[in-house]
């Protein structure tokens, strides 16, 4: 059997994406409430418009998304009855800490998690909790600029020094930053950041990256001390390129691309830089803000282990002018001719999932986390309102048996599976309800119209067989 008796199988779900209740329990406002669906998402989350607040054009999607605040507890269920043995979830920062520099908690959004999580031990389902899922308090970004600001640093410490003090025990799987290579692509999302006139924006890019990643140590640090047991990860929007043919120039490309990515991980998991990024950045110039100590920091603060979410892989040729070029998360990628893609462009590939494992583990050799994986599909329910979603079905199980050959034939260490969305939830990339991945079908559109009423599709019943033979029914 390739996969351990406890083996974490389970679903994914980010705390902007599902949770909704934003003005209540106290909580403040957060980038991620105010980036709408519709044409300018992308130059919102991309830093390259400024909005900062709501106004009447525009239609909101996180506001209530699917209301969890109000559901969760149905929705644990649900998840219990598939079996689930995790559940990725994130916390809304602004729950617990409003604008994100008070000294003290709001007490009533650390009560919320606290219950959920109390809920999770009572089911058997062990969380893994996102620290922050592209999400960063409005206040921060009004006051500070967001993560171009050494501050922050302090004010995710107290964040995550407060969350491991009273979730001690409740939870020991935890990721600090969610597809932390994303503020390269989607600053505003992945760094609270909103370029201004003339601002040079890869040098801000790179002291927002800076700041994460000491940050992430630090959190890690805290981790460790306050409770032996936690683990903690990273987490990469992950995704091999591969050159577009064997022209060397191609190979060049596809190393150069995927090390853009991946230095972030090398910096999580070495506890590094790698020269090939102080190279690329003395060449353009840019200056990490590196202070005394902080490299100390970096190198003592390892993580336990990797995570990554994966859809699709990439293909990448360095002479790209006239190349056909797909859909993905952000990621711009040449088409890869012998793939089909989905209806949302993003092509399918799962042995791409076995390679991207691959790399990784040879690279890091520490133990791996699938915790994204999924198909975003329209849906149409029948008169029932039941989902027959073979397509989303075939598309996981393909997954699954790619990543048990990662495990079985090459030997890689894998702690457990959350494929994405496990609920329908608002598209992060395009604020959609209408592109879904779950288990579980919520009766709500594009514009917040909807019962909310939960009912299982046909994946349900088909994953709770894959958890229950540990994989081997597919
Ligand atoms: C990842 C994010 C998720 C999620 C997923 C699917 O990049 O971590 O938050 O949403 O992609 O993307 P989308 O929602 O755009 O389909």
């Amino acid at each position: 059997m390739p996969f351990s008796k406890d083996f974490l199988w389970g679903g994914a779900t980010a705390a902007n994406q599902c949770e909704g209740g934003y003005n209540l329990g106290g909580r403040g406002l957060a980038n991620v409430d105010v980036v709408p669906h519709g044409k300018d998402r992308f130059p919102i989350i991309t830093g390259e418009m400024k909005h900062l607040d709501f106004d009447d054009e525009h239609y909101y999607p996180a506001k209530e998304a699917i209301d969890m605040y109000h559901h969760w507890k149905e929705d644990l269920a649900l998840f219990a009855e598939m079996g689930f043995k995790t559940y990725r979830m994130s916390l809304a920062w602004t729950r617990i800490f409003p604008k994100g520099d008070e000294k003290e908690p709001n007490e009533e959004g650390l009560k919320f998690y606290e219950e959920i999580f109390k809920e999770c031990q009572r089911l058997g389902i062990e969380p893994l909790v996102t620290i922050t899922h592209f999400d960063c308090p409005i206040h921060l970004i009004e006051e500070y600029g967001g993560w171009r600001n050494r501050k922050m640093v302090e004010f995710y410490e107290n964040l995550a020094r407060t969350i491991f003090t009273r979730f001690k025990g409740l939870v020991h799987y935890w990721l600090t930053f969610n597809e932390i290579n994303m503020l390269l692509h989607a600053p505003f999302m992945g760094a609270g950041i909103v370029f201004e006139e003339g601002e040079n924006k890869e040098q801000t890019k790179y002291l927002a990256a800076h700041h994460e990643l000491l940050a992430s140590a630090i959190a890690t640090k805290i981790a460790h001390e306050i409770d032996p047991e936690n683990k903690i990860g990273c987490m990469l929007a992950a995704g091999e390129y591969y050159p577009f043919d064997c022209h060397p120039d191609n190979v060049l490309e596809a190393q150069k691309q995927n090390r853009d990515n991946l230095f972030f991980i090398d910096v999580q998991s070495r506890g590094k830089y790698p020269n090939y990024l102080l190279k690329k950045l003395e060449r353009e110039s840019i200056e990490l803000p590196i202070k005394e100590g902080d490299l100390e920091i970096l190198a003592e603060n390892t993580v336990d282990f990797i995570s990554f979410s994966y859809y699709s892989s990439r293909v990448a040729k360095a002479k790209d002018e006239a190349a056909d070029k797909s859909a993905g998360n952000i990621f711009e990628s040449v088409t890869n001719p012998y793939l089909e893609a989905s209806e949302w462009g993003w092509q399918i590939d799962p042995k791409g999932l076995r390679i991207t494992m691959n790399t990784a583990y040879d690279r890091y050799q520490k133990p791996l986390f699938v915790v994204e994986n999924g198909l975003g599909a329209v849906d149409t329910p029948d008169s029932d309102g039941f989902v027959a979603d073979d397509y989303r079905i075939a598309y996981l199980a393909a997954h699954i048996e790619e990543m048990k050959k990662a495990v079985e034939i090459d030997g890689v260490e894998l702690l457990g599976y959350t494929t994405w969305g496990c609920i329908d939830l608002v598209s992060a990339g395009t604020g959609e309800m209408s592109k879904r991945y779950g288990f579980i079908y919520v009766d709500r559109d594009d514009f917040g119209k909807g019962t909310l009423k939960r009912t299982p599709k046909k994946s349900f019943n088909w994953y709770k067989k894959v958890i229950a033979s540990n994989g081997e029914d597919l």
